[in-house]
């Protein structure tokens, strides 16, 4: 079942059929760690629609309201050879190779609610980076008792530069105004996700293709379990949070993001999530 957020309300995908709702609050909705059954139970007293409603794209926002949204790094091969390479000269390089291989996780803060974007808005790159990229990965939704209720497609939007000159600029590199976005929607599973599931990220600009890269759950290194098991260590989240779980495809180092570039993250089974660069 996938759940949209609207500026309604709330919209159910299920089984080829839509229905809207307005009740209860989003908050209230996603920290129940029973999400699955009660929107299937709420599926009876929903106005059913009769197909994807015309002004889909124009009324989603982002799937959050009261969530924190963390993120894990340096959880792909393909994410330790870029930061390696990135933080050579900074003699930052052997932190990540170690963090790759140690027991605990990198696990960072990436936004508040009001900095994160929804499908269709506009990303930032920060006015003092000159390498900026985006980071398409997959987001975790997860209750505050810890379990994960479902999965989104994030956007970790970086800058390279900044955390390449030291690593003790990880929060200016990642935090910042329009600096993640989550959408289009939560897939609602209690079932994990297969480890086949595939990541493609595309990025167009002028309408054309300048950057195509694809992964898959494959090559995480490291559990999702795992990952929310060291967040939740000594570490409580009443409305419950989002987790990112780190980039597996990383452009080359001669590419960075310029005004107006698009940016489409596709992860199966969940959806596009489509933002410009503003
Ligand atoms: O250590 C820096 C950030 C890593 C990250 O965001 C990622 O691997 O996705
Ligand atoms: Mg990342």
């Amino acid at each position: 079942m996938k759940l949209y957020r609207t500026k309604a309300g709330f919209l159910l995908e299920h089984e080829t059929r839509w229905y809207a709702g307005t009740d209860p609050s989003w908050d209230s909705l996603v920290t129940r760690d029973d999400l699955d059954p009660h929107l299937k139970s709420l599926l009876a007293t929903l106005e059913k629609l009769g197909g994807q409603p015309a002004n889909l794209s124009q009324t989603l926002v982002a799937p959050i309201a009261g969530q924190e949204v963390w993120a894990a790094g340096v959880t792909y091969h393909r994410s330790r050879d870029a930061r390696i390479e990135e933080a050579a000269s900074a003699g930052g390089g052997d932190f990540y190779d170690r963090v790759y291989q140690a027991a605990r996780p990198e696990l960072f803060f990436k936004a508040t609610p009001h900095r994160v974007v929804g499908p269709g808005g506009q990303v930032a790159v920060r006015q003092d980076a000159q390498w900026s990229v985006p980071e398409p990965e997959l987001a975790l939704l997860i209750s505050p008792s810890g379990k994960i209720l479902g999965y989104t497609v994030g956007n970790d939007m970086s800058s390279r530069d900044i955390e390449g000159e030291n690593p003790l600029y990880l929060p200016q590199a990642k935090v910042y105004n329009r600096s993640c976005a989550l959408g289009p929607c939560i897939l609602v599973s209690s079932e994990p996700l297969s480890r086949a599931t595939e990541i493609h990220l595309d990025i167009l600009r002028q309408g054309q293709t300048v950057f195509q890269g694809s992964t898959s759950l494959k090559e995480l290194k490291r559990e999702l379990s795992t990952l929310v098991r060291y967040l939740y260590l000594d570490n409580s989240f009443p409305q419950g949070c989002f987790l990112l779980t780190g980039t597996g495809i990383v452009p080359p180092d001669s590419f960075s993001l310029r005004p107006s570039d698009e940016i489409r993250i596709t992860i199966e089974g969940i959806g596009t999530l489509a933002n410009t660069v503003g």
